[in-house]
């Protein structure tokens, strides 16, 4: 790993800052939380006043993380005028961090730096370290503690650690690469408790979970002609007992242990929606199908959301339009 110029400025810009506002995106997974919370231990030891944003709130699995009581949702913290700086981390573009509508009037009282390795990152912040080529934003962190000879405890080292095992899917798809494990072994060196990670991230699934997921499994269609692999999540799969977090998982367990060109989960919402998730494997574009259906998102991981129904035929489930 090379050192950046850019961390030492950014550095610098931290060190003097009266106040920090971290910002996590919505729908928060490990490596937006994992290097937000990495950055906050650090300014907390700094004596610099640091803050944590997020428009969603925390799913429970994170909650062992330095400092993930702290975070606040409630957007005052944009107009409050105490932060000189504000630091968003894994998000490509403001309307994702859930700050679209602040940025232009924050970018006139602060400095907005950038931490991101999202291909299609707009670089929205006055700094901006973007590298596409990085398995995860905590992997960006983790070299900008380095590039700063800064000292890494054991609380920011498990949370960056968090970062790069949710990104890489445990080290197991193309995101893993040298540096990657380069970094993880630096931030086990450090004392991060892999232990703790590996029960609260995956250790984690409850009997109401796997019975739920045993139903959506069940439904499982394939698509010879198409490669493709669809089931689906009914509204009446969920109860008091199976809320959203049971069902986040099916997508990803699929597209680990299902050899199919494409994977595709529909989503029955309450509203009359029907919400879509499409992956593949390799050398199919999902995110044209998902254009196609009012949606977006990356070659390999898109979706959609519809107003329509879910049919059942042989081979496929589908939506049709309402
Ligand atoms: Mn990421």
């Amino acid at each position: 790993m090379q050192f950046d110029q850019r961390n030492k400025s950014v550095y610098d810009i931290m060190k003097r800052a009266q106040s920090v506002l971290l910002v996590s995106h919505r729908g928060p997974d490990g490596d937006t939380i994992g290097a937000t919370s990495a950055l906050r231990r650090w300014c907390e030891r700094e004596g610099i006043a640091v803050v944590n944003f997020c428009t969603d709130p925390l799913p429970q699995k994170y909650l062992f993380l330095a400092g993930t009581e702290k975070y606040v949702s409630d957007p005052a913290v944009f107009d409050d005028g105490k932060h000189d700086v504000v630091v968003v981390c894994d998000c490509g573009d403001s309307r994702f961090a859930g700050i679209d509508s602040h940025i232009d009037s924050l970018k006139k009282r602060a400095t907005v730096i950038n931490f991101d390795h999202h291909p299609t990152n707009e670089g929205y912040g006055h700094l901006n370290i973007i590298d596409a080529a990085a398995s995860s934003t905590c992997e960006l962190v983790y070299r900008f503690f380095v590039d700063n000879q800064v000292e890494i405890c054991r609380d920011m080292a498990t949370s960056l650690l968090t970062g790069l095992l949710t990104d890489t899917g445990n080290f197991s798809n193309p995101a893993t690469t040298r540096d990657a494990i380069e970094a993880a072994s630096g931030l086990l060196k450090s004392g991060a408790r892999m232990h703790d990670v590996g029960r609260n991230l995956f250790r984690n699934k409850s009997v109401g979970s796997l019975r739920l997921w045993g139903a959506v499994l069940a439904r499982l269609k394939y698509d010879e002609k198409l490669g493709v692999a669809s089931t689906v999540i009914l509204a009446d799969d969920l109860n008091e007992e199976t809320t959203d977090e049971h069902v986040e998982g099916v997508s990803n367990f699929l597209n680990t242990f299902l050899d199919a060109d494409v994977i595709m989960v529909l989503r029955e919402m309450p509203d009359g929606q029907v919400r879509g998730s499409l992956r593949s494997v390799e050398g199919v574009d999902v995110s044209r199908v998902a254009k196609l259906m009012g949606g977006g998102g990356h070659c390999k991981a898109a979706g959609f959301s519809m107003a329509g129904r879910i049919v059942e035929e042989t081979d496929v489930w589908r939506v049709e339009r309402t």
